[in-house]
């Protein structure tokens, strides 16, 4: 019998319920569960998608469940928690979410889940370290969005400067996900040229300047959009559907996770943003890339930052 791909999501405000939303206009997973403290949201949300059913690009069972529906789940979709409200960091929130995953992470694995926890509940990085450590399960079974959608922002900027789709657009940023992130110009391509050679070649046209400023909005976009709306949701929706096919579809696709690096980039023992190739088993490799040495410099600021943010919730 053909497997059955599962996917429960936990937490179904606004980055819950657009993911699953793009889940299924996307035609991903055959069964989706929705899990939330709010249990009228969720099941509200359930009822609403199913009624989306007969527009969609394929059959879907859709329904409003609870932690024992993690038993067979190929993936766990983690978006519950706080998020910033106007003016406040991602890391402000680590007290707070790091107590709702305890409690989240403890009643999955009593289900008896046995597949990969996908972690977008900020301050990403740290919770997904926590989701490591409460789960048990191997590193490469529990990945956090990282930077996948500061790098979605990053090529929809160098595009649109460019004039160039994104999709030909190859940029990472790493790091954080969160104001000490950073952009790995020493890697970024537009149609095969590399970025820094454009700006060289055609100073008439292109200019550093730019490229800082490119880095400011991506940096600054999510506080930006929640002065305007309160939330960011669809761009971080649609990434963890990248993600979600990737694993499913055994892709080896690579993309910007946080994920565990432990040796590489002359860090150790900490989850963060980096490139990594992402496939059935979850994050099979983490890509250590050759970054100049003001990137190393800026990655290394970014992955003490967070350690020093963690280490009075691991203690
Ligand atoms: P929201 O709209 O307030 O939704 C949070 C949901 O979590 C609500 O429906 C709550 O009922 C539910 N919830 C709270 N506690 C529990 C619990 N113990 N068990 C089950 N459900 C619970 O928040 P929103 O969806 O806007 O944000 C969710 C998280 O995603 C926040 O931490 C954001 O900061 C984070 N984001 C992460 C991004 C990324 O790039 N990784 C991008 C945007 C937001």
């Amino acid at each position: 019998m053909e497997h059955v791909n599962r996917v429960v999501v936990i937490g179904t405000g606004a980055v819950g319920s657009s993911y699953a939303f793009a889940l299924l206009n996307q035609g991903v997973a055959d069964e989706l569960v929705l899990v939330d403290l709010d249990k009228e949201k969720a099941e509200g949300d359930a009822m609403d998608l199913n009624h989306g059913l007969a527009f969609a690009p394929a059959n879907k069972n859709i329904w409003f469940g609870d932690y024992a529906d993690c038993q067979t789940a190929d993936i766990v979709v983690i978006t519950a928690g706080a998020n910033q409200k106007p003016g406040e960091t991602r890391l402000d929130l680590v007290d707070k979410n790091t107590k709702i995953f305890k409690g989240i992470v403890e009643e999955v694995m009593v289900s008896g889940f046995d597949g990969i926890f996908l972690v977008a509940t900020n301050p990403v990085d740290i919770l997904t370290y926590m989701t490591w450590e409460f789960s048990g399960l191997p590193v490469n079974r529990v990945i956090g969005s990282g930077t996948i959608l500061d790098t979605a922002r990053l090529r929809y900027q160098l595009g649109h400067y460019f004039d160039i789709d994104s999709r030909n657009v190859h940029a990472y940023i790493m790091g954080e996900h969160g104001d000490s992130e950073l952009p790995v110009w020493s890697h970024a391509t537009v149609a095969g040229s590399q970025v820094t050679n454009l700006i060289k070649k055609y100073p008439e046209r292109y200019n550093e300047e730019s490229l800082d400023e490119m880095f400011i909005q991506v940096r600054d976009a999510a506080y930006k959009i929640i002065a305007k709306k309160g939330a960011t949701h669809y761009g971080i929706a649609m990434g963890l559907v990248r993600l979600t096919k990737a694993i499913l579809h055994n892709e080896n696709a690579v993309l910007t996770v946080s994920g565990y690096v432990h040796q590489k980039y002359g860090q150790e023992d900490l989850y963060i943003g980096v490139p990594a190739v992402v496939n059935r088993s979850g994050v099979r490799e983490v890509i250590e890339l050759n970054l100049s040495e003001k990137e190393k410099e800026q990655f290394n600021h970014s992955a003490q930052l967070l350690k020093k943010t963690m280490a009075p919730v691991i203690a």
